[in-house]
């Protein structure tokens, strides 16, 4: 928790006409007062900030839950989204609370009043950081835009006692240590224990006849696990509408076993408690790859099988009859994580409820809908037949039976078929049997959902061209595109007031509940007085970001530097590593010659790694070995420093995207399924250097092209290039400047304590290069220095900047959430 505490909201802007009414203030002020004597314990002169911070969440918890009564009291919408996902990456919600009810400035009076500043009870507020990068922050982003919209919505997930994990750096290499962000309790939620399911594992299957060739089979687990709920509301934009985020904690239905204890077995008999809670105790902090963990297995089969159960006795209680389940409930699979819902469902509608097995099959067929995020091997999610039958036996039988009558109905397809050759089962099949018996989620989850869908443009089409091709031969109608977005209320209004402000006033208040209006601020390009005030509000946020590094990092910048930003997950696909290599081939030509006016540049990292991921952590420390060189070197001075910030969160990008000139977006073409900080740093004015991949080719669509810097391969010209023979040998030997940076890395010119520290690295570009890094980098050194020359005319630059901003409307996630909900909820959006 307290890694987050020095990242601080700024103090002086006030919120465009809030008006804070004397008796609105005094009221909130007795509240705060009252709920931190009376619940938190605390007078005012012991209390710390953490209590501050208790005491004002539950002030305003108590409007929400007004709010919500007020809106929703007593109806029974007519349909509900169910939204399943192992991460939510909700960080703070201080901020999104009072911004969305309207009460910032309430808030902070009420706290003057009280002696405490809010900009200090903002920053001791934990992150709930119950995610690893993209997928989880999209479920937030997600989570708010639905409120917004009143979209009637249930977010299901997992209460980890431990989010991502903080990370900190010694000499340079990450270093990982838990997070406790629950420590101090959880002021947002409420304990709902009546609202707890028991979750099966392991045992036996048992049939019974029930004449007529009908045989029923029961589960019958080995284990049973509680799931408990807990619930965090989420409140809209101007308090229209609440959801629920609902949380499952693990916990062992019998804490001790008597029979163990009274025979003396004091520790043999809280055993099984520990194992059962073992499920909520941790986020798996892989992104982007599967982790094949048995633990993983239970997580997924523990949160999707409460998630359903409770939304199934919702249903039956609201409706009485299961039958119309997919006219009032859509449930949304984030990634293949929960994908283990499609024969849970069935399982449940057959085995708790009765149904047959055809109407078992058209309801969940008729009620799953299933994103995927990512087409890189090693996240495609497989999981070995031996331990799904061990662990999941009548899930395994039911998975085997859902594959037969697919193939079955494919095979019957192909006989009809006049063309083409023999019909090849194995690419269809649920299960893979090249590598050991697996089962294989995504084509699980493509098969019982009724539509499928891609992050972005691009992603979309290589989905039908890759990864489900085949399945998309059979069923053509079912993936869609929903390219993803972001909230602007965190990511534009509580993130940037300054420049908020400025939209406000240039584009009317009406901005703030219609990011459309943005488009106002076009004109305001050409004005060079506008101008100037944009740029002031950035050196604002520079100055601020400065003074973090330094607190941070010890080193000193110079805001009026370009500060140029790569912050996000470390892995080898998003090439840190090239741009690290662009900034060795520039310290080694600003050394070769000192007195050409270069553009002052900052370049400002910050990510974590995954524990396990050996050359993702060697990058970080190769970030940390050249800053400390770079920085170091009298003759270079301003004109290049490299800062490397720990612990990168969801507050701490606050800090960053609001203070960003260059948003880097160097993914190798076709493997970023989407991003989502190039939109945030997009929307916030900076320009992007970036590849032709995920949503940055719609960002270039919005923003124009000569609003964005591109550079390099596209997912075409990659594919092309891979089949090549010894292409990076070839990139090395046709460019004198990349072949010197590599020998300096290779060479221990950055690690002199270590000479052979990097060449893991550079023997992997120089042999391998997965990822293609040689084969764009110089295009991307081409591009990097008509940034510099850009940056030296302020009035072009703070122009292109300007129609960032103004055109960035469309990736807002209100505008994605409307699709999903037109689209493929079919639910109404007033
Ligand atoms: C994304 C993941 C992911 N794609 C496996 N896939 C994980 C896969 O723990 N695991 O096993 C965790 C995460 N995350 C990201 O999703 C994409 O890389 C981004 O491009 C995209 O913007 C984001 C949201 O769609």
């Amino acid at each position: 928790a307290s890694s987050a505490k020095s990242v601080k909201a700024a103090a002086t802007y006030v919120k465009p006409r809030e008006s804070a009414g004397h008796d609105a203030v005094v009221a909130l002020r007795e509240d705060i007062r009252a709920k931190l004597v009376y619940v938190i314990g605390k007078t005012p002169e012991a209390a710390r900030e953490r209590d501050w911070f208790a005491a004002t969440a539950l002030a305003l918890r108590d409007r929400i839950v007004d709010a919500c009564y007020r809106a929703q009291s007593g109806t029974v919408p007519d349909k509900r989204v169910y939204y399943l996902s192992l991460e939510f990456l909700i960080g703070r919600l201080l901020s999104d609370a009072m911004n969305n009810l309207g009460l910032v400035e309430t808030t902070r009076a009420a706290l003057r009043d009280l002696g405490v500043d809010l900009a200090d009870v903002e920053g001791a507020e934990p992150d709930a950081a119950l995610g690893n990068g993209g997928l989880g922050r999209l479920a937030a982003c997600f989570m708010e835009s639905m409120a917004s919209l009143s979209i009637p919505a249930i977010g299901y997930g997992i209460r980890y006692d431990h989010g991502i994990f903080r990370q900190s750096l010694e000499d340079g290499w990450q270093r990982e240590a838990p997070e406790t962000w629950l420590a101090e309790g959880n002021p947002w939620e409420f304990a709902r224990p009546e609202s707890t399911y028991t979750i099966g594992f392991g045992g036996h299957v048992t049939m019974t006849s029930q004449g007529d060739h009908h045989i029923r089979r029961h589960w019958h687990p080995a284990e049973t696990v509680n799931a408990v709920a807990y619930d965090v509301p989420i409140v809209g934009w101007r308090g229209k509408h609440v959801n629920v985020l609902r949380l499952w904690k693990a916990e062992a239905d019998a804490p001790v076993e008597l029979a163990r204890f009274n025979a003396g077995d004091h520790v043999g008999a809280v055993a099984g408690r520990a194992r059962a809670e073992a499920i909520s105790r941790v986020l798996y902090p892989s992104d982007s790859s599967a982790e094949g963990q048995e633990l993983r297995l239970r997580q997924e089969f523990f949160f999707t099988s409460a998630s359903l159960q409770d939304l199934v006795r919702r249903h039956v209680a609201e409706r009485g009859s299961l039958r119309s389940l997919p006219d009032h409930a859509a449930i949304q699979l984030n990634d293949t994580h929960p994908a283990i819902a499609v024969p849970e469902l069935m399982r449940i509608l057959m085995e708790d409820h009765g149904l047959s097995w055809e109407d078992a099959w058209q309801i969940t067929t008729h009620t799953l809908h299933y994103t995927n995020h990512t087409l890189l091997p090693e996240a495609l999610e497989t999981w070995p037949v031996e331990l799904m039958e061990r662990l999941l036996p009548r899930h395994m039988q039911i998975i085997y039976l859902i594959n037969w009558l697919h193939l079955e109905e494919q095979s019957k397809n192909a006989k009809g078929r006049t063309s083409g050759g023999p019909f090849d089962v194995s690419t269809v099949s649920l299960i893979d049997e090249s590598h050991g018996r697996r089962v294989r989620m995504g084509p699980l989850a493509f098969h019982g959902s009724r539509r499928v869908n891609g992050v972005s443009a691009l992603h979309s089409e290589l989905l039908k061209s890759t990864v489900f091709k085949d399945l998309h031969a059979i069923e053509p109608e079912k993936i869609i595109n929903k390219t993803n977005g972001i909230t602007f209320r965190r990511w534009l209004h509580n993130a940037n007031p300054e420049l908020t402000a400025l939209a406000v006033e240039a584009a009317g208040e009406d901005v703030l509940d219609d990011p459309t209006r943005l488009e106002r601020l076009v004109p305001f390009a050409d004005d060079a007085d506008f101008r100037r005030r944009y740029a002031a509000m950035r050196k604002i946020r520079k100055q601020r970001l400065a003074q973090v590094i330094a607190e941070r990092t010890g080193v000193t910048v110079d805001p009026s530097a370009l500060f140029d930003v790569q912050i996000k997950r470390i892995h080898e696909y998003k090439r840190q590593l090239l741009n690290l290599i662009e900034t060795v081939a520039l310290y080694q030509a600003i050394k070769r010659a000192p007195h050409e006016d270069w553009t002052p540049r900052v370049k400002i990292f910050a990510g974590k790694a995954a524990p396990s991921y050996v050359q993702a952590k060697l990058i970080i420390k190769l970030a940390g070995d050249i800053a400390n060189v770079v920085n170091n070197d009298p003759e270079i001075g301003d004109r290049l420093k490299v800062v490397f910030l720990p612990n990168y969160s969801v507050s701490l990008a606050e800090v960053i995207i609001p203070a960003a000139d260059l948003s880097e977006q160097i993914s190798t073409a076709g493997m970023e399924a989407s991003g989502t900080g190039n939109m945030k740093l997009a929307l916030n004015g900076a320009l992007t250097v970036g590849t032709l991949d995920g949503a940055n080719i719609e960002i270039k669509d919005h923003v124009g092209a000569e609003n964005i810097f591109i550079f390099g391969l596209d997912a075409e010209g990659v594919l092309a290039r891979a089949g090549e023979p010894d292409y990076a040998a070839k990139a090395i030997a046709g460019s004198p400047r990349l072949a010197a940076a590599l020998d300096a890395i290779a060479g221990g010119t950055f690690s002199p304590d270590d000479p052979g520290r990097f060449v893991p690295l550079v023997d992997e570009l120089r042999h391998g290069d997965r990822y293609l890094t040689t084969v764009d980098f110089e295009d991307y050194w081409r591009v990097q220095r008509e940034i510099d020359a850009a940056w030296k005319r302020p009035a072009q630059w703070w122009r292109a900047a300007i129609l960032n901003t103004a055109r960035m409307a469309w990736f807002s996630s209100d505008r994605s959430m409307r699709e999903y909900a037109e689209e493929i909820w079919r639910v109404k959006v007033a």
